[in-house]
């Protein structure tokens, strides 16, 4: 099936001269990776192509070929095209752009690629690939199949999309494809120092200062056997840190031991809005069905949601109340 969905793909990408890409706010390394790698293939193919984040990407991924030409305005998009592409998103609402979408035309309609397990399979046609480590890791294969030949540019880019959505080769989705595309990746000549440096090394002090206070008011829920840490403004605003500064605590969480069913960090941006971001390294626990019966969504070991409220510790515990 997949083979005959990039074979209908590609077909579509052929006939089309205008082609909008797009993929889901707060852009992380897949997003990112994946977008740019699909930017420089059909620009190759002299296609008339215009890429779309409506958040800017975060600095440290400009050693990315390609960040350039990335768009966060929306008034940079018109309202026809032949063919719209969404990557990375687990759903049209992660593009935060979804009405929008709604009133553009597109001749061939939209076609959707991605990994997350509870993408409902919203475009006209759908490469969703669960398995995959990464929307850079299904690139990689469209790539291949079609005989693109890829460049040391590119390989950096898918090679930055698989590492950031593995945890550095570590979680749930790691698996022998992912490594094994991934040395090829290097083998074509990816440049892993620079992923490194971008990714994992880029710590600032303030960074882990943040992580100190938010590591500090973790609790544990017996009952449901889950660990809970909240993140406010307030923190940020005294370390003067944006909101990604805060990436990364909750895959750090999942460091705990697996007698921890999960984990929960609750970010309260003063905005009215709490988001949660759930981590598990156990397979007996599924936390995109906790994201899922609150409005999210994701993957079986990581998801997130957002809900309206503000954060309270109620008798020992994180509370969302309204
Ligand atoms: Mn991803």
């Amino acid at each position: 099936m997949y083979d005959e969905n990039i074979k209908k793909f590609f077909d579509l990408v052929e006939n089309s001269q205008k082609i909008l890409l797009l993929t889901h706010r707060n852009p992380d390394g897949d997003a990112i990776g994946s977008i740019l790698s699909m930017q420089k293939l059909l620009i190759t193919l002299n296609k008339d192509v215009l890429s779309f984040c409506v958040d800017a990407f975060p600095e440290n991924f400009n050693y990315l070929h390609g960040v350039n030409l990335i768009k966060n305005s929306l008034d940079k998009i018109e309202n026809e095209y032949d063919l719209i592409v969404t990557l990375d998103c687990g759903d049209l609402y992660m593009t935060k752009i979804e009405e929008k979408i709604k009133t553009l035309k597109s001749k061939f309609g939209l076609v959707n690629i991605d990994h997350h397990f509870t993408n409902p399979g919203f475009g006209d046609l759908n490469i969703v690939m669960n398995e995959a480590s990464s929307t850079a890791e299904i690139v990689y294969l469209i790539l291949k199949k079609i005989g693109y030949e890829i460049n040391s540019d590119i390989a950096t880019n898918l090679l930055t999309g698989i590492i950031t959505d593995t945890g550095n080769f570590t979680n749930n989705a790691t698996t022998k494809q992912s490594i094994e595309i991934a040395s090829k990746l290097l083998e074509i000549g990816a440049n892993f120092k620079e992923i490194l440096k971008a990714n994992v090394y880029n710590k600032t002090i303030s960074v882990l200062k943040l992580w100190g206070i938010v590591l500090k008011r973790i609790v544990y829920n017996t009952e449901l056997q889950m660990v809970e840490t909240a993140v406010f403004e307030s923190d940020l605003k005294s370390l003067d840190l944006d909101n990604e500064a805060s990436e990364g605590i909750s895959n750090y969480l999942n460091n705990l031991s697996s007698d921890i069913k999960f984990s929960i960090l609750l970010k309260d941006n003063e905005s009215g809005k709490i988001k949660g971001s759930l981590r598990t390294t156990r397979d007996d626990v599924d936390v995109s069905q906790i994201a899922l019966a609150f409005g999210g969504g994701g993957h079986r070991k990581a998801s997130g949601f957002e809900v309206d409220g503000r954060l309270e510790l109620k008798n020992g515990m994180w509370k969302i109340v309204g």
